[in-house]
This record gives C-alpha cells, sequence and structure tokens, in this order.
C-alpha cells in the first residue's frame, strides 16, 4: 500500500490530522495500536481553549460541542475559604468550551468514518524506517499479517508510549523532564457539579479539582500518593478528602455518589526535541507531555496538528515547505510557554512533600497577588484560556 501521510496513533491528535488534510484532499492513513472501542472508550480531558473549539467548528466538528458542550467564562482558584475567580471574559475576551476529550474523539471518528477514512486499527509491531529518505515505509502486523505501507510523510501521533520517538537518533533528540512526588485521583460520578464553573483548591493536605462533564456528570480530582492505587481509595475516602480540601460553603453543597470511573494519573513535565526527524514529524503527546493542571494536554496536540497539517497542505499544494522546515520551533515555541504555565499552576496549587512553611507562604502570596493583582488575573487568563495561534484556513 501506498499513501501520502502514514499516521501512527488514532487518538485526538492523529485522528484530527487526518480530518483536516481530508480536507485539503491530502491522503493518509492511520494505524492504531489499540482497538476503535478502547480508543472511544478513555477518560481524559475536559476543557477546550478558545482556539481549539474554533479548529474543531472550522473542520466540521462543531455541532454536538455546539448544542452539548458548556461555554465557560471563568475559573475559581480556592485556598482555605477565600475563592479567585478568574474572569477570562472580562479579563482577556476569550472563553473555554467544557466538552471531554471522550467527546471529541467520538467526533473525529464519526467524522473520519463518514468520509470512509483507512483508520487500521488494532495493529501491532508499528516500526518505522527509512526517514532520512524520501521514501519512508511502516510496517506492522495486523490479523497476524505482516503489512508494509510506503509514503511521502510520516506523522507520529502515538502518545507518550509510542515508538515515534525512537526514530530519532539519540544524537539528534534532547529530551527534558519535570516529574511530580504525587499524582491525581479522578472520580468521574452522576451528580450534579459542585459549581457552575471549576473550582482548582490550593489546601495543606493537597490539591482538589472540581469539573464536570454536563449537568449531571461531575469530574472530581484529589492529589494522591505518586505510588498510591485506586484500590487504596474507596469513594467513602475519596469524598472526604475532597470535601476536606475545599472551601466550607463548596463542601456544604457538595453532592456526593457513587464513582462510575476511578483513575489515577501520574504528572510529569516532558518535552522531547526536535519535533522533526527527516520525513518524521510527531505532534501531540508523542512529543510532549504537561501535568494535567492547566489543562493543556490536550489543547498542545490540537495546535500542533493545526500547524502540521498548514505545513502539509503548503508542501502538496503550493511546493513551499517552509512550513515543514519550520514545524519543529514554532510547535515548541507554543509547547514550552504551555510547558510553563502547567508547571507553574501545578507548583502553586499543590503540596509538596519535600516543601517547608516557607514555600507555603510564597504559594499563599501567590495566591493573594491573584486575588488582588488584575494584571496578575489577566496573565493567567490569556494562558489558561490558550495563547493566540493564527488558526488560518487549513486547506
Ligand atoms: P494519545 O495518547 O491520546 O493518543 C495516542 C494514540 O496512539 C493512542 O490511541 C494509542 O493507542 C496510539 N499508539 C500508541 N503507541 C502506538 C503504536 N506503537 N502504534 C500505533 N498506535 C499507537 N489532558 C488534559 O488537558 N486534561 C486532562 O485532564 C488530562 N487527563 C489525562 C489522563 C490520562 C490518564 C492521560 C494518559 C492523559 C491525560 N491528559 C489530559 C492528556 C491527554 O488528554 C493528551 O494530551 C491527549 O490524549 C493527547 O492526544 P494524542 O497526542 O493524540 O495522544
Ligand atoms: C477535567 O475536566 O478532566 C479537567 C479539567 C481541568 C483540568 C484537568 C482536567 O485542568
Amino acid at each position: 500500500m501506498h499513501t501520502q501521510v502514514v499516521i501512527i496513533g488514532g487518538g485526538p491528535a492523529g485522528s484530527l490530522l487526518a480530518q483536516l488534510l481530508h480536507a485539503a484532499g491530502i491522503e493518509s492513513v492511520i494505524v492504531e495500536r489499540r482497538s476503535t472501542e478502547y480508543v472511544l472508550g478513555r477518560i481524559r480531558a475536559g476543557v477546550l481553549e478558545d482556539a481549539s473549539a474554533r479548529t474543531l467548528t472550522a473542520a466540521g466538528l462543531g455541532e454536538r460541542m455546539a448544542a452539548e458542550g458548556d461555554p465557560h467564562d471563568g475559573v475559581a482558584l480556592a485556598y482555605g475559604d477565600q475563592r479567585v475567580r478568574i474572569d477570562f471574559a472580562e479579563l482577556v475576551g476569550r472563553r473555554v468550551m467544557i466538552w471531554g476529550q471522550t467527546e471529541v474523539q467520538r467526533d473525529l471518528y464519526d467524522a473520519l468514518g463518514s468520509w470512509g477514512a483507512t483508520l487500521l486499527d488494532s495493529v501491532d509491531d508499528v516500526a518505522i524506517h527509512d526517514v532520512t529518505g524520501d521514501r519512508p515505509r511502516v510496517t506492522f502486523t495486523r490479523d497476524g499479517q505482516a503489512e508494509e505501507i510506503t509514503c511521502d510523510w510520516i506523522a507520529g501521533c502515538d502518545g507518550a508510549h509510542g515508538v515515534s520517538q525512537d526514530a530519532f537518533p539519540t544524537d539528534l533528540r534532547r529530551t527534558y523532564e519535570r516529574s511530580y512526588p504525587f499524582g491525581w485521583l479522578g472520580v468521574l460520578s452522576e451528580t450534579p457539579p459542585v459549581s457552575p464553573e471549576l473550582i482548582y483548591a490550593s489546601h495543606e493536605r493537597g490539591f482538589a479539582l472540581c469539573s464536570m462533564r454536563h449537568a449531571m456528570l461531575s469530574r472530581y480530582y484529589v492529589q494522591c500518593d505518586r505510588d498510591d492505587r485506586v484500590e487504596d481509595w474507596s469513594d467513602d475516602r475519596f469524598w472526604s478528602e475532597l470535601t476536606r480540601r475545599l472551601p466550607a460553603d463548596d463542601a456544604e453543597r457538595l453532592q456526593t455518589g457513587p464513582s462510575i470511573e476511578k483513575s489515577i494519573t501520574p504528572l510529569r513535565s516532558f518535552v522531547a526535541e526536535p519535533m522533526r526527524h527527516g520525513r518524521l514529524l510527531v505532534a501531540g503527546d508523542a512529543a510532549h507531555i504537561v501535568p494535567p493542571t492547566g489543562a493543556k494536554g490536550l489543547n498542545l496536540a490540537i495546535s500542533d496538528v493545526v500547524l502540521l497539517a498548514q505545513a502539509f497542505v503548503d508542501h502538496y499544494a503550493r511546493g513551499d515547505d517552509d512550513g515543514l522546515d519550520g514545524y519543529s520551533d514554532r510547535a515548541l515555541r507554543r509547547v514550552w510557554k504551555a510547558v510553563r504555565f502547567s508547571w507553574w499552576l501545578t507548583t502553586l496549587m499543590h503540596r509538596f512533600p519535600s516543601r517547608d512553611d516557607f514555600d507555603r507562604k510564597i504559594q499563599l502570596a501567590e495566591l493573594d497577588l491573584l486575588a488582588t493583582s488584575a494584571p496578575a488575573r489577566a496573565t493567567f487568563a490569556d494562558n489558561y484560556t490558550g495563547l493566540p495561534l493564527d488558526l488560518g484556513e487549513v486547506g
């Protein structure tokens, strides 16, 4: 088989790239390790930046989001019984969209199915070959059969545990990493959200986050030890801990119920540079990981793909390779700003086991600065709603 672009990974990055390339008349094939059912069952991010929501709408994926998504004009930062509202609309004139990654993935797979995308799922042994030549190849096995696809380009969209990074020579690849000494225990419950907007809570006992998917589906997180296992956390223990970390009036209002999903996510910051090697270009978690505190992971995947899709369109439509040649530097400039914001908010809101009373006073002073300084809140709002990206039209 031959195609123009082989996309490794059918998550948000890979499936959005296939959608944007198709809109521009560029052929692609997605090879995905997991089954389609597994991919559609993942529960991950919940917040779309302004630009991400506009990208999905421009790509024809906005109908359900417009009807069922929930636009938010702000978030609250809580510490003790204090709350600081960051008013996005007033401060930067942008908002965010509450629309779960699970729904984004469903919309993407429905779109791919509508035009007959070639999505090869449940593949094994994916391997990348000849990326420094002009005819790279991807090999894999499917239903026990060895297969090969030759192509012009390979897009590595295979997430944090994929194979794309293995194709970068060790003398070319530079990695940057920060692991955090805690994780997030996340719970989904069929209960009304405690607040109409998200609450990020900083407490001596640890961080907590109140989010939602819709009016009868809440998403909550508490900071837990890095080595905790889901079985260490009964529903009762979770609700008790969440209640203790929220301001009294929110704790009073909290409606608890049985968890319908419970999982622990380790937190780390990771960036691998560059994001291109020959005819292999990587996007999304395949190139960078951020702690979910800043709600950036999914949004960075989308912004990488917008840049990469435009670069492929310029290449095929006009023979202009400036986008491909500049992709890595341009994507990384935005990635590092999101990595910084995610690191900063994680450092501000979490309890670090090794930190002392001085550190806690610094956290409280920073929260008080946000409470008393509109420019400080504006900088928060600018980063949280997504630093502007020239979307342009792909195609
Ligand atoms: P993904 O990991 O989503 O997709 C990569 C795809 O490649 C997967 O389908 C995988 O099966 C496939 N793949 C892997 N190896 C392969 C191989 N060798 N061959 C073929 N296919 C292969 N972000 C937020 O903003 N907020 C959150 O709350 C949040 N929570 C998260 C919780 C968890 C448990 C995880 C893991 C991530 C979370 N994220 C969150 C980040 C997440 O949303 C990612 O940023 C987003 O999924 C990135 O999308 P992709 O780059 O497409 O990577
Ligand atoms: C979520 O709703 O899952 C969510 C929201 C905001 C975050 C992380 C996760 O920062």
